[in-house]
């Protein structure tokens, strides 16, 4: 589904992005998306609006103008409000491969610490 007046503004090989899109992903969403790294004037259009560049944000357009939602976090429990038909967010959107590689190294830090 591509719901319309939803724009995510996002930069490759952001984490926090990555969150977004595992979201996005599993609930079948095709979302209009900027990517401020590689658009000049979308950068400009989200520091415009929410004076500073941090990624990701999602425009939400309609009636009554637009909404620009910052945190991956509120983006997430957002779209699983609008799009997941009473679905909560699961695990795996909240922890992806990155996280898993955080905590295993974690882990291994502590241990060799602890020898
Ligand atoms: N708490 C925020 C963190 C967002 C964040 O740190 N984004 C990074 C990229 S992954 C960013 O845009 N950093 C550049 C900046 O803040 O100017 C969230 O969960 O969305």
């Amino acid at each position: 589904m591509k719901p319309d007046g939803h724009t995510l503004y996002h930069f490759a090989g952001c984490p926090y992005c990555a969150r977004v899109d595992r979201a996005v992903d599993d609930l079948g969403l095709v979302l209009e998306r900027r990517d401020i790294h590689q658009d000049a004037a979308a950068r400009d259009e989200l520091v415009a609006a929410q004076g500073r560049a941090t990624v990701p944000v999602l425009r939400i357009e309609d009636g009554d103008g637009a909404r620009w939602l910052p945190e991956s976090a509120d983006i997430v429990r957002e779209l699983y409000t609008r799009f997941g038909n009473g679905r909560r967010p699961p695990l795996r959107t909240w922890i992806g491969p990155r996280e898993i590689l955080i905590a295993l190294a974690a882990v291994g830090l502590v241990i060799a610490a602890l020898r």
